[in-house]
């Protein structure tokens, strides 16, 4: 089996410096929570497949083939032609500020359903050490929502880690239905990655961490942003400052500092080194332009360790 499995929906993203309205040049790349981490832990040299549908039309095949060249596994990714690929547009907006506007609904990713996961747990050779989610997939409609819960209960039954991360987008869907969707999940969730403000999506409790930790779920990392995360586990709480890195563009930390985490927790480090790895991705993210260009692969961890203004012979 892979290391990691991960499903959702990869765009094309088109990346303008100037506001959308005046016109101008835009870049084209790709975006998607779930491809970020995905290709987050394959520059890390872990092995990832990613489970997602693309259109059958150029923009899809960009999302492919820029997968492909970063070595996620492509083979339980399915193509349909009768919806095109989605699209996400950037837009510098002031300094580091972006604004985000979505072209998605009725997308070829949004035809994500649970026989799409089915096979990724059918036989016991090809479950995964970790399964990562993200409430990002839950949003895009029901049977998006029915591939996330199919895929936690299929990871669960094979003794895969399950890993969630709550990736809440308003724009997606209301509090109300992310937490309808996303609670059930809860006691099969064994990793929980959350942002100080999607804590309350999870729990109506005055000390979410400890109620989400009572639900089952043994380890509830929460990240406070620019302020860094701290891990909650039946040992007790850590804390890790976020590292300091200029900020050229924060989309996509999230994802970076979940890809550094699943690495090392991969590689069996301990809780201090799992946050320092997260971290220390997260910032990589924070650091460059674009959702997971910048990443780093192994050698590159270190290289936040240097002076500011190194070169690096
Ligand atoms: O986490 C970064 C994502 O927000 C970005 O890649 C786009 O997946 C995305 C989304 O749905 O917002």
């Amino acid at each position: 089996g892979v290391d990691v499995v991960t499903l959702g929906e990869t765009m094309a993203a088109f990346r303008a410096a100037t506001p959308l309205r005046l016109g101008g040049t835009v870049g084209l790349s790709v975006a998607g929570a779930e491809s970020n981490v995905a290709i987050g832990l394959a520059r890390l040299g872990h092995s990832v497949r990613w489970i997602g549908v693309t259109g059958a039309d150029e923009l899809g095949e960009l999302v492919r083939r820029t997968l492909r060249a970063e070595g996620v596994d492509l083979s339980l990714a399915r193509i349909d032609p009768g919806a095109p690929t989605g699209l996400i547009l950037f837009e510098a907006r002031i300094g580091d500020i972006s604004r985000v506007s979505y072209y998605r609904t009725g997308s070829a990713g949004s035809r994500l359903g649970p026989k799409d996961v089915a096979p990724a747990f059918a036989e016991p050779a090809r479950v995964p050490r970790i399964l990562h989610v993200t409430g990002i997939t839950a949003g895009l409609g029901e049977r998006p929502c029915a591939a996330v819960g199919a895929a936690v209960d299929a990871a669960r039954a094979a003794g895969a880690l399950v890993c969630l991360d709550v990736n809440y987008r308003h724009r997606l869907w209301p509090v109300d239905r992310a937490a309808l969707a996303l609670r059930p999940l809860l006691p099969s969730v064994d990793l929980l990655v959350a942002s100080d403000d999607e804590l309350s999506v999870l729990s109506d409790d005055p000390d979410p961490v400890t109620a989400l930790r009572a639900a089952g779920v043994s380890e509830v990392v929460v990240k406070h942003g620019g302020q860094g995360a701290t891990m909650h586990t039946a040992q007790g709480s850590l804390h890790r400052p976020a590292r300091t890195v200029p900020v050229v563009d924060a989309v996509g930390a999230g994802d970076a500092f979940v890809a550094g985490l699943l690495s090392a927790t991969l590689d069996q480090l301990d809780v201090s080194g799992r946050l320092d790895r997260a971290v220390t991705t997260g910032a990589f993210a924070v650091a460059s332009s674009g959702d997971w260009e910048g990443l780093p692969n192994r050698a590159e961890l270190s290289l936040l360790d240097h002076a500011p203004g190194t070169a690096v012979r």
